[in-house]
């Protein structure tokens, strides 16, 4: 399905008075107001192909209604938060669980709705049917080079599909590791792993990246080969330049500091991706936004600094995505929530004062550098975002127009309500 730009219009009337009081009393506080709006409407962010259906947990998963039934379906559904946001543009496949079967028709879906293709990623954290060899103790760090080949073998298959579909990026990330100790030879894993990538590395078309995801535990628990940033870190920087460190933000253990992180990768060229999700205790992969608010300006304020002082294009020079997954929530309504979060944290990032923050810091006023940054968090960007998102020909209310639009409802009679998802 998908929804006409008319009827998105006629919804924004009866929101635009109260729309226009709103954003004339946040921006009359903003001198740079149409250059930051400019920079929202330029920003987009990828939906991962895997988050439209029910991610359940390892206990189970509970069913909705309407799930998208192929490729297909789930680009629609991209579509339809994209149509509301505008700032969805693009969709994440994941193979084997979205192999595209017809080129042609698949790219012709997403040109209807008006999205790209965004990073590819490969799998090699499960068996799949008839597979030869499993990955049980590994994939690109196993023991056995029939079973590190065939592993080689996928992320090139994958490359493929991407490149057939106009992707620029293969994501790697790895369940490589070890459950107990004295399972594995650290070293030993390390070696394979980085001779494993440098083939695949060989076979990446000259304009696309390699992103090097790192995960600090889950599927195993002892070890894992690409741990943290400083192993994704040693592995780039061994591949070459196209190779890059990818920041989940559930990937870590708990109360790391990843504006940090994200500020030293940026530093030494060598961040490439993100994925978006929020956490409480681990990779929970929850609704951005949703418990760490704070840390998530934090991290844009690193990000649009970084990438400032480097001369970086903000919408383009990293692979913005978002990683997540749906236990409770109809995922088109999360997805909203998250893209939502991120353009705010985003837009606040855009309002940092800062010229004044360094000099705060040249002078160790650490009171005043502590009130620039919380002065921000605490203004309420929220009518700038949408104002951004009606230029574009958004909604005003994404998320109250999908309901009022009773779009879940509609998806139900159309696919049915017992539709199942592929992936997962
Ligand atoms: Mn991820």
């Amino acid at each position: 399905m998908q929804i006409a730009k008319q009827i998105i219009e006629e919804k924004n009337e009866s929101l635009l008075s109260a729309h226009r009081k709103q954003f004339e009393y946040t921006s009359a506080f903003i001198e740079s107001k149409d250059e930051i709006i400019q920079k929202l409407k330029a920003f987009q962010i990828g939906i991962p192909s895997w988050a439209l259906g029910a991610g359940g947990t390892r206990f189970g998963r509970f069913h909705f209604g309407g799930a998208p039934r192929t490729l297909e379906e789930k680009i629609e559904d991209v579509g339809v938060l994209h149509a509301l946001n505008r700032n969805s543009g693009s969709i994440s496949l994941h193979i084997p669980w979205d192999i595209p079967q017809d080129y042609d028709a698949i790219k012709k879906v997403a040109q209807q709705n008006e999205l790209k293709f965004d990073a590819v990623n490969s799998n090699t954290f499960q068996d799949q049917p008839n597979q030869q060899y499993s990955y049980k103790f590994g994939s690109l760090q196993n023991v056995d080079k029939a079973v590190r080949k065939q592993a080689v073998g996928h992320n090139i298959e994958v490359i493929k599909h991407g490149e057939a579909l106009g992707s620029k990026a293969l994501t790697v990330w790895l369940a490589d590791g070890s459950c107990f100790p004295g399972q594995i030879s650290f070293r030993k894993a390390f070696e394979n792993t980085l001779e494993s990538l440098q083939e695949i590395y060989a076979a990446l078309p000259e304009d696309w990246k390699i992103f090097v995801e790192y995960k600090a535990f889950e599927p195993n628990f002892y070890s894992t080969t690409v741990g943290d940033w400083g192993q994704s870190y040693l592995f780039a920087s061994k591949l070459g330049k196209k190779a890059y460190t990818l920041v989940d933000l559930g990937h870590h253990l708990a109360n790391a500091n990843i504006e940090q992180i994200v500020a030293l990768l940026l530093m030494e060229g060598k961040l490439g991706g993100f994925h978006f999700n929020d956490s409480k205790y681990a990779d929970d992969d929850l609704t951005t936004g949703s418990i760490k608010p704070y840390q998530l300006f934090l991290i844009f304020n690193e990000l649009v600094d970084g990438m400032d002082a480097r001369g970086m294009n903000h919408a383009n020079d990293l692979g913005w995505m978002i990683d997540a997954s749906h236990n409770v929530k109809d995922p088109l309504e999360d997805l909203l929530q998250s893209v939502e979060a991120i353009m705010i944290a985003y837009a606040q990032a855009l309002l940092v004062d800062k010229k004044a923050l360094a000099e705060a810091r040249e002078n160790s006023d650490v009171v005043k550098a502590q009130e620039i940054l919380q002065n921000v968090f605490r203004t309420d960007v929220r009518p700038l975002v949408a104002e951004a998102r009606l230029q574009s020909g958004g909604a005003l209310s994404p998320l109250g127009l999908y309901r009022e639009l009773k779009i879940r409802e509609q998806l139900i009679k159309e696919r049915g309500a017992n539709s199942q998802t592929t992936g997962l």
